[in-house]
């Protein structure tokens, strides 16, 4: 069994000004997506900056990064719907214009340090009817063992998402979701509706490493990049998210499941070609 690798490059929370070496114009993106393609990565989960580098859900320029990443990489493109934790919930709905391969879909509420992370149960049941409209791929981002009761309820209302497939994401150890921890993560994944075809894990900083060698044992797939963690290790510093995804690329070859190539993740999470 092979391992699918997913890029989280930049995410919405880290400042450019803090993190320099964060990908946030247009071409440091498509330069990110494809040097982590060729390291390993199948699928690329995208937040996006404006001209001051600002998280944007401004049509124009998610249109923009989708079309020139599709056009330079053969990455399964997957934009985020979570947005940063101010951007109103109707904009969130609208990032499906820019047409994606995948879009995330998380599954509930979740305290965000101080801030809240919203996601009502309406509006989830809005994204995932849209998704399956629109044949986007959801990845449904659990943040806590709730959300996998929502994505329980999602499945039992609306039917399979757009492809077949249900394809779930842990996302660990965000301040105020489930811990990162293998036990947390073990009861994440028992608790799985039936319906789930393949999961995968990310820790978000210092669980970085433990979730990602505790989803490899466990069968689990894996998302790494400078949007869940900065540092390589101990006062290393990522210097570009290839590394982060070379390093996983080597840890789940020797585990045996080498990465998953990109016409195998299209098949495998029920994307269109
Ligand atoms: N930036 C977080 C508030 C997602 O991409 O869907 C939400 C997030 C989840 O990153
Ligand atoms: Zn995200």
């Amino acid at each position: 069994m092979s391992t699918l690798i997913t890029v989280a490059p930049t995410g919405a929370e880290h400042a450019k000004a803090d993190v320099p070496q964060l990908p946030t114009t247009l071409e440091e993106l498509v330069e990110t997506a494809r040097t982590c393609e060729a390291a390993g990565a199948a699928m690329i989960h995208l937040h996006i900056r404006d001209a001051e580098h600002q998280p944007t859900l401004d049509r124009g320029y998610l249109k923009a990064a989708v079309d020139a990443v599709r056009a330079e990489t053969d990455l399964i493109i997957q934009l985020s719907t979570g947005g940063s934790v101010h951007d109103p919930l109707e904009q969130r709905l609208t990032v499906l214009d820019a047409e994606p391969d995948s879009c995330s879909l998380t599954c509930g509420t979740t305290n965000f340090g101080d801030d809240v992370f919203l996601n009502p149960y309406g509006f989830m049941s809005d994204l995932y009817v849209q998704a399956q409209e629109r044949e986007v791929v959801p990845e449904f981002e659990l943040f806590d063992l709730g959300h996998v009761a929502a994505l329980a309820r999602l499945i039992d209302t609306h039917g399979l998402p757009f492809g077949g497939i249900v394809h779930v994401d842990f996302v660990t150890n965000v301040p105020g979701g489930m811990p990162g921890t293998t036990a947390a993560l073990m009861a994440g994944v028992g608790m799985l509706p039936r319906e789930v075809t393949s999961w995968a894990a990310t820790g978000i900083g210092r669980a970085h490493l433990p979730i990602m060698a505790a989803a490899l044992s466990a069968g689990g797939h894996l998302r790494v990049g400078m949007e869940d963690n900065i540092m390589y290790a101990k006062g290393q510093p990522v210097q570009h998210n290839s590394e982060l995804v070379s390093r996983a690329a080597r840890l789940a070859t020797e585990m045996q499941r080498p990465p998953m190539t990109t016409p195998a993740a299209r098949e495998a999470l029920g994307v269109k070609r």
